[in-house]
Formats: C-alpha cells, structure tokens, sequence
C-alpha cells in the first residue's frame, strides 16, 4: 500500500470544483474534475461524520493530483449523508438504522439529483459506491439492495450489518450467506468487491472475519472480490486517503 506523495497534499495546478446540490433540508456535495468525466463515484462518511469528511482538501487535492498525473480518471465523486438533518444521537446503534434505510434515498433522489446536475448517466457499469466505516457497512447494502445501480463496491474498514451490529463480525457464516443469497435473488453477477482495511482498525475483527467467511461462496465472490489489509492500519480518515490513493485507478477498469 503505497504512501501518498507529500505534495498531492498541497493544491494541484488544476483543480476540480465542489458544488452543494440540495434536496429537501438535506445536501449532496459533489466534486467535479477539471476535464471531462464520465464516471461517478459515490463516497459515504463514518459514524458521527458528514459530507466533508471527503469532501475536504486533503483528499479533493489527492484526487486532482492523481487526475492531473493521469493516475486516475476523471471522475465525479458525489459525498452524501445518512443522516436525517435533525439527527442528534450518532452513535452507531442509531447511525446502524439510519444506513439501513439509506438505499432507497440514494436511488429516488441522491442518484438522480447529482447525474442530472452534472449531465451524466454513467449507467451501473460506471457507477461506483463505497465508504469509510458506518460508510462501508452502506457499501455493503448497496451490494444487497441495488446490483442493478452499480457495478462497483468498496467498502473501506466496515462490515455488513445485515445480521445486526458489527454482524460481519459476530455472524459472519450468516451474514455472507445473506450477501449469496441477495446478490443470487437480483440475478447480476458482473460486480466488483474491492475491500480494504488495516490490521490495527478496530472494524478489523468484523470485516476480516466476514470476507474469510464469503469465501464458502467461491460462485458468489470468488475473483469477483479483492481484499487487502494495511499492516498497522487505523480506523482514521488518512489511513483511508491512503486506502483511496492506491484502490481508485482500479475502479471502472475492465478486467
Ligand atoms: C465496524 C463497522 C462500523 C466497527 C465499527 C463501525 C468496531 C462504526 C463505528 C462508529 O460509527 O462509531 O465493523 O467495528
């Protein structure tokens, strides 16, 4: 896992924009590449977090720099929230609710409202979701609830809670048998799982165990899933920026 270069911290020579495209008393920011996209990533914040957990410099500059050095194609990343906007208590047995019911916020007007805005329908085939934490264990009902809206899946340090919370963790054979058994009963086979997290992360025991059980499911998973672990990795947002640095070229690439 290579470290990021000292420099994509500081600001790139072109930049991409960051706009904040609103929806009832909620808000999408979405940031769009200096050049021509034609792809969308989907990035989900952790517990307690919100839209500029990515949406920050640290990371739109990486992103401009990997874009600029032709490490990554331009693409579109769109940083929404989970939450409800008078939501106190975020902690993640309540957070595990609301990213319960999130898909269907993302289908009927977060998808719609971001691709209209900037005049993309990249289709599943280039529309990609994933997050850090409370943002994978999204990522990971993405994958049960919405194969037909995305190709791309890669949920960073956070488990399935289709069982329950930390389920990856605490029923790992149940929780891959019900990640079989959703993608099965949508009938798409072509996804992508890219997982990643670090050895010293506390989702490591839940995530870990979870894909070692998805390996029962070789028709289901098989050389459709990657996994890596980050030796020493933490559960914070640099260590994901790094995670970020070394995935997202694979993202949209044909096999
Ligand atoms: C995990 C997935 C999510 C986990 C923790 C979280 C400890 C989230 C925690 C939080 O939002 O505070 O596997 O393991």
């Amino acid at each position: 896992m290579r470290p990021i270069p000292r420099d994509y911290l500081q600001p790139a020579g072109r930049q991409g924009r960051v706009e904040k495209l609103t929806y009832g008393r909620k808000h999408v920011l979405v940031y769009r590449p200096d050049g021509e996209a034609d792809c969308v990533l989907y990035l989900i914040h952790g517990g307690g977090g919100d839209q500029r957990d990515f949406i920050c410099p640290a990371f739109i500059n990486m992103v401009d720099h990997m874009i600029e050095a032709g490490e990554l194609r331009p693409l579109v990343i769109a940083a929404p929230t989970y939450y409800d906007p008078d939501e106190t208590d975020k902690r993640p047995g309540n957070s595990g609710v609301a990213v319960a019911k999130f898909c269907p916020e993302l289908r009927g007007q977060i998808i719609p409202l971001v691709e209209s805005a900037v005049g993309l329908d990249p289709g599943r085939e280039r529309r990609a979701i994933g997050g850090f934490s409370m943002g994978g264990v999204t990522t990971w009902y993405a994958f049960m609830e919405a194969l037909d809206l995305f190709r791309w899946f890669m949920p960073l340090s956070g488990d399935c809670w289709a069982c329950g919370e930390k389920g990856g963790g605490a029923h790992p054979d149940e929780t891959a048998r019900l990640l079989a058994e959703a993608a099965d009963r949508q009938g798409i086979s072509d996804y992508r799982i890219h997982a990643i997290t670090g050895t010293a992360d506390i989702a490591f025991p839940n995530l870990d165990a979870q894909i070692k059980a998805m390996a029962a499911y070789p028709e289901a998973f098989g050389d459709r899933l990657v996994y890596e672990t980050m030796e020493g990795g933490v559960h914070d947002y640099d260590t994901i920026f790094r995670y970020l640095y070394n995935a997202l070229p694979g993202l949209f690439q044909p096999d």
